[in-house]
């Protein structure tokens, strides 16, 4: 992970190819489907805490936490983070938008994969694993799971 490569993806690897890349603070999530958040830290202890939810996690750096849930209901929930953890804290906000299926596949359907990512960035002749401008809206990779980091 470095930033010409926010997600740590190895570019060699083929199997890494469809990964699809959402570099966002904007999370979509799927009406009744359950979904597995995998929370890292790269710098210090956060929380991410979804009021809504009734559920939070720590982030801890060096370590991988996690939590299931299956979103109910459709709409936008804040996403907060729930340790003081530096002055940026006041910022780290986001915003969950739990959608029905169609919805969330059109939304999955205009985001780039890891290979679309490094062919564009080919042709402009840019790092090859750092996302472009039309990902760039906060951090995450979507392949399944949803996570953020
Ligand atoms: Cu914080």
């Amino acid at each position: 992970m470095t930033p010409d490569n926010p997600f740590g993806i190895n570019p060699r690897d083929p199997h890494g190819r469809d990964d699809i890349l959402v570099e966002t603070n904007e999370l979509h999530m799927p009406l009744g489907k359950p979904v597995k958040m995998v929370l890292r830290s790269k710098d210090v202890l956060h929380d991410f805490y979804v009021p809504e939810f009734r559920a939070k996690m720590d982030l801890v750096p060096g370590i991988v936490t996690y939590f299931w849930m299956t979103p109910t209901r459709t709409g936008k929930f804040d996403i907060l983070c729930a340790e003081l953890c530096g002055v940026g804290h006041h910022e780290m906000r986001g915003t969950v938008i739990v959608e029905e299926q169609p919805a969330f596949d059109a939304w999955l359907a205009e985001q780039m994969t890891f290979g679309q990512v490094m062919a564009q960035n080919e042709a402009a002749g840019a790092p090859p694993a750092r996302p472009g401008r039309r990902n760039v809206r906060g951090r995450g990779t979507l392949n399944g799971d949803s996570h953020l980091s």
